[in-house]
């Protein structure tokens, strides 16, 4: 069975693990530094205009925002993190959440992490990744804003993104722009891989 990911529809944002929905089926999580791309990159890959909102204010939104796109397949969209303005309280409440989200989440398939091209690999990135290498949860890299650097820089920087994961199998990498629509088929073609488990 193909997942056709325009089907996406809001269930629930989640200030609290309870209000998670159940861990059944299958899911596909988005996270990223506020201001990454995250909410375009939603949107595009769904076809949606304002599925995830696109925000100007990054930081605010600390809840994990469940999307139904088919009876057993969801998508996630993880709080931004690395937003220097967050109180520290908020930030300790973001990776415990997340942390929390990787180490229990059976239905997890994979993480969707955008990097904004011109800043990639950034601590809290590193630390994501981590927590899907000892989740066994293999992740996909979206180098977001692809449009903003010429398309031989953008080149350079996927090569040395993927250089710096050679050893890690279980991480994919590519360049993205929700603006100039480069590499959404590609990136649902992967999303796609990760929730069809007939
Ligand atoms: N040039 C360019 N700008 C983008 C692209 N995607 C997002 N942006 C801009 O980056 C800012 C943050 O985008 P948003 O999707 O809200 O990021 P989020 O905070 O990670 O959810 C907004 O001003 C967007 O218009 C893109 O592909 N190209
Ligand atoms: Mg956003």
């Amino acid at each position: 069975m193909t997942i056709n990911l325009n089907q996406a529809k809001f269930i629930v944002a989640a200030h609290k693990p309870t209000q998670w929905l159940p861990d059944e089926g299958v899911e596909v999580a988005f996270a990223g530094r506020s201001n990454s791309g995250k909410s375009s990159a939603i949107n595009a890959l769904t076809g949606h205009r304002k599925l995830a909102i696109t925000s100007k204010t990054p930081g605010r939104t600390q809840q994990i925002v469940f999307f139904q796109v088919s009876p057993t397949a969801k998508l996630v969209d993880l709080p931004g993190y690395g937003y220097s303005k967050v109180p520290k309280h908020m930030r300790v409440h973001w990776s415990k959440a997340i942390e929390q989200y990787f180490a229990t989440r059976q239905c997890l398939r994979a993480l969707v992490l955008m990097m904004d091209i011109r800043h990639p690999l950034k601590p809290l990135d590193q630390q994501l990744l981590e927590w899907c290498r000892e989740a066994a949860v293999p992740a996909h890299v979206l180098l977001t804003k692809a449009d903003k650097l010429s398309k031989s820089r953008a080149a350079a920087t996927l090569v040395a993104v993927r250089r710096e994961f050679q050893k890690r199998g279980d991480i994919s990498v590519q360049v993205f722009s929700a603006h100039a629509g480069i590499g959404v088929p590609d990136a649902r073609l992967r999303i796609g891989e990760f929730l069809d488990y007939s």
